[in-house]
Parts: structure tokens; C-alpha cells; sequence
């Protein structure tokens, strides 16, 4: 019987911002492909090595090999993708996810066929495809090729660039729910009883974001908001109190972005003693539905609050002012939700007295953890379009570098000093 492996190369760091979660993109698939009757595993490489992997795939023998990647990823799916090919020679290897979205070109130089943005469909019918054909990596022309959305295939004679496509809310009613079956829960739940108390999970409730933020990209989900089923998402959160966690992320780029959704979701929740976490905007967001959030179980929302100088804030195209954002943090606090604010710092036409004013709001609001971060200009963002690929040199895919990876008027070493003091004097404050 032919095989599909999905592989999500994210191999534990250890850093001390590491965040573990399975990779809900491969357990998506996951259920769709065994929908269609097709034998299907992921190897989430979390907990594991570079060796395990290779035996375990190699032991599994599968057809057609996928592979996640986003920026961080770059360096462990390029090495994936040869070790498939020295220890798999006949499967055909595929790429999907944020990088590879963005990027298509790059990936072909070492897969067969890349799937760009929401690959639910496109990916597993593929699959399909390439099973009832008997295929092989030689034969990809013999498939349809232009009935894939997001397709892309540069190589053996081939071009294929379909465009991609963005499922609909009725369409995302009828998927299935997302198949954990194949991850390590103990694992998960064991880092992060040690490290929270409570058992953390991730979840995807709403699909995109309609803001434009200029560092900000979104190769997948994109502009157009979608809502899933609140049926559905309540059936998923069971299956995922049954695997023994008590607490959501929920991944959403702004969960709090239509409170009447929000509020339906509010009350569903309330009184399962499941709590959750999100982001949230410092726009939108009223009083009312903030008291509903703490009485439903939230804990905790993430503030992209980005700067304390209202120019920068214009910088980055973040379409809120100073004042919003300190008034969000103080309502979720009134409420006793706990807040953690997310800055930016050395923004690209930013002054030293702007980042100054940044410090200084992050100190100024009743905050219960910060984070200053300089831009990443991420491909797909259009920070990323106006100031290209990094300096030569500069390792800008690992997570939250505060070193410039462009050319900047702000001094890297005067930075360095006033955010270690920030953090100090916000750490005496509390
Ligand atoms: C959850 C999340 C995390 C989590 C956990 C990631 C995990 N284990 O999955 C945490 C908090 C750890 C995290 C950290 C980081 N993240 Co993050 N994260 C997300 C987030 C919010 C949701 C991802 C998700 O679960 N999506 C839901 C699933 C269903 O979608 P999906 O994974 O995209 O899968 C779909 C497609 O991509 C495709 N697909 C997926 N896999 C495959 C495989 C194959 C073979 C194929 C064909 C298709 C395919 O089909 C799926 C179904 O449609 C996204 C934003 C977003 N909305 O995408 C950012 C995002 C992926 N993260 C991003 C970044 C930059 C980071 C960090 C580097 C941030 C930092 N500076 O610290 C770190 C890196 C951490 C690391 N471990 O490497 C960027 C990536 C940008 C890029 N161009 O590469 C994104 C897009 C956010 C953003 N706008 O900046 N992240």
C-alpha cells in the first residue's frame, strides 16, 4: 500500500524562548490523506534526532515524503530533503508551508513539487492522483498538474505555478478535525506541567487576519478571516481534553477580532475548566466581551502593543495609537486576565527617543511580561520587500535575535544596554 510521510523538521533547541507545540499543519493533512483511505504518518521531530528520523522513515519505506518549512526551519529541511534523498531515493519529496509559500523557487531546487498556502485539499487529491497513476518522481507530467492549488513545479520540463487558494467558511466545515494521533502528548505535557503547571495545547478557531502590518507576513492563511464552526472546534477541544491537556493556545492571528463570535465562543467554554490563552489586538475589543473572556477561562492574552511612539506605530502601518493600546492593557487587567505585551524596538525611520518612549510605556502599564524584539524583515512581509534579503552574513532565521540583520542608524550595543536595564526595572516594579 502506498505511503505518505509527513515531516515537521523542528528538532528541540532548548532556547530558552522555545514554545513546544505539535505542528498543526501535518496533523491537518494527516486526516484529510487518511480520509481518503491513504496510509499516512507524521514524523514530528520535536523530541528527536536526525538519525532517529532517518531510520524511522527509512523503516516506514514511504512513496511521497512532505516536508514543513518556515524561516526558522530553512537549515533542517534542506537537510531532511537530502537525507531523503540518499536514504529514499525513490520517493518523490514535497514542500509546504510558510517559507516555501513565499519562496516556491528556492524549495524546487531540492524537491520535486512544492504546495503553496492552505494545502488541505490540494495536497492530499494530489496524493490521490499520484497513487491511482501508479506514478513516480519522473512521471509528475502525467498527472493533472493544473488542478492543484498552489502547486508549483520548476524542473524535468516542467512549470506549474497555480495560484492558491483560501478555503471557504463552508468548505472548512466539512474537513475533518485535525489528527494528533501521531504526536508524543507525554512529551508535550511534560515540558510544560514543569515549566507552567498546566498541560498547554494549541488550537486554530479563526483563519487570517484582515490588518497589513508591515513586518508582518502571511503566506498561509492571508487577508481573508474565516471562522470554523464552533460545533467543530468544541469537538476538537473534547478530543483534546481526552489526550489529557487542560489549557489552549489558541494560534489564531487575532482571535478577539469579532466579538460576537468571540462571545458565542465565551460562552461555550465557560464552566469546562479548560483554560486558554490568545492574541489579541489593542483595537476592537470592549468591555463587556473582556468580562466574558475572564469569566469563560482566559488567563492570559499576548498584546502585539509594538511601540510606545505613535510615528513608529505609523511605521509599521499597526493602524491603532499609543493611547489603544495602553487602554487594552489596562481593561484585560482590570478583568484579571494577565497580559504579556510583544515589542519592537529599532524599527527601520525610528529615532533613539522613540524607542526611548517604547521603554517607558512598557513600564508606565500594569504588564505581567515584556518582550523587545528588533524587525525580522520576514519574507512575505512588505518590511521584507523594502529592505531585501539580509546582510551577508547574518543569521536572521533563528528565533528572537536582538541583532540587526540590515544596515541601522541605532547603535546595537546601546540598544543591548537599555532593554537588559528595562527589563530590570520592570522585573523591580513587579
Ligand atoms: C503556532 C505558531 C507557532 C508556534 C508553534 C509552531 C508549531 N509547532 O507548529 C510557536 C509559538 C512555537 C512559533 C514560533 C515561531 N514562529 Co510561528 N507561527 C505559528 C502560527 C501562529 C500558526 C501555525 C499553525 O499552527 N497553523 C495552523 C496550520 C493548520 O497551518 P499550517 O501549519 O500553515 O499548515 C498549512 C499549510 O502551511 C500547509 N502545510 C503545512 N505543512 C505542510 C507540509 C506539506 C508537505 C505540504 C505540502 C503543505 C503543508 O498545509 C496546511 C493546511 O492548510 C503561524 C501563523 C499562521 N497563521 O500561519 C506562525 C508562523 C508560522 N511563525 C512564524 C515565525 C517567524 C516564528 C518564529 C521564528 C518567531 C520568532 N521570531 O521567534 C518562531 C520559530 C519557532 C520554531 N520552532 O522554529 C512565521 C513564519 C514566517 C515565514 N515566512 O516563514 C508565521 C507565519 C507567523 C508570522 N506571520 O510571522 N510559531
Amino acid at each position: 500500500m502506498p505511503r505518505v510521510a509527513l515531516v515537521f523538521p523542528y528538532f528541540r533547541t532548548r532556547a530558552a524562548t522555545e514554545l513546544l507545540f505539535p505542528p498543526l499543519g501535518a496533523a491537518t493533512l494527516a486526516a484529510q490523506l487518511r480520509r481518503l483511505g491513504i496510509d499516512t504518518k507524521v514524523f514530528d521531530c520535536t523530541f528527536g534526532t536526525v538519525e532517529q528520523l532517518d531510520a524511522e522513515l527509512t523503516g516506514y519505506r514511504p512513496d511521497i515524503v512532505g516536508v514543513y518549512s518556515m524561516v526558522s526551519l530553512t537549515a533542517t529541511t534542506l537537510r531532511v530533503a537530502e537525507m531523503v534523498k540518499t536514504s529514499l531515493p525513490q520517493a518523490l519529496l514535497v514542500a509546504g508551508g510558510p517559507l516555501p509559500t513565499v519562496f516556491p523557487g528556492r524549495y524546487t531546487q531540492h524537491f520535486d513539487a512544492v504546495f503553496r498556502g492552505e494545502a488541505d485539499v490540494s495536497f492530499p487529491s494530489f496524493c490521490r492522483d499520484y497513487f491511482a497513476a501508479a506514478a513516480s518522481p519522473s512521471m509528475l507530467g502525467d498527472l493533472p498538474l493544473n488542478t492543484y492549488g498552489g502547486l508549483f513545479v520548476s524542473g524535468q520540463g516542467l512549470h506549474v505555478d497555480n495560484a492558491t487558494v483560501h478555503h471557504g467558511e463552508r468548505e472548512l466545515a466539512t474537513f475533518p478535525l485535525p489528527d494528533r494521533s501521531d504526536f508524543d502528548h507525554a512529551a508535550y505535557q511534560r515540558v510544560w506541567l514543569e515549566e507552567t503547571g498546566t498541560k498547554v495545547t494549541s488550537i486554530i478557531v479563526t483563519l487570517g487576519c484582515p490588518y497589513g502590518c508591515d513586518f508582518c507576513s502571511k503566506p498561509i492563511f492571508g487577508n481573508a478571516v474565516r471562522r470554523r464552526a464552533l460545533d467543530a472546534v468544541f469537538e476538537e477541544i473534547e478530543q483534546i481534553r481526552g489526550l489529557g491537556y487542560d489549557s489552549l493556545w489558541i494560534a489564531d492571528d487575532t482571535f478577539t477580532l469579532d466579538e460576537t463570535y468571540l462571545a458565542e465562543f465565551c460562552g461555550r467554554i465557560s464552566g469546562s475548566g479548560m483554560s486558554w490563552s490568545c492574541l489579541s489586538r489593542a483595537n476592537g475589543i470592549s468591555e463587556e466581551t473582556v468580562r466574558l473572556m475572564k469569566e469563560a477561562g482566559c488567563r492570559r492574552v499576548h498584546l502585539g502593543l509594538e511601540s510606545g511612539s505613535q510615528a513608529t506605530l505609523d511605521l509599521m502601518n499597526k493602524q491603532v495609537t499609543v493611547e489603544q493600546g495602553a487602554r487594552a492593557a489596562e481593561l484585560y487587567r482590570l478583568y484579571g486576565i494577565e497580559v504579556v505585551a510583544f515589542f519592537i524596538v529599532g524599527y527601520p525611520g525610528e529615532t533613539a527617543a522613540d524607542i526611548e518612549d517604547t521603554f517607558a510605556l512598557a513600564l508606565s502599564l500594569p504588564l505581567d511580561e515584556i518582550s523587545f524584539n528588533v524587525p525580522v524583515p520576514l519574507p512575505g512581509s512588505k518590511l521584507f520587500e523594502r529592505l531585501g534579503e539580509p546582510d551577508e552574513g547574518k543569521d536572521w532565521t533563528q528565533e528572537n535575535e536582538i541583532t540587526f540583520v540590515f544596515p541601522s542608524d541605532i547603535d546595537e550595543s546601546w540598544l543591548r544596554r537599555r532593554i537588559e536595564e528595562t527589563m530590570v526595572a520592570f522585573a523591580e516594579k513587579k
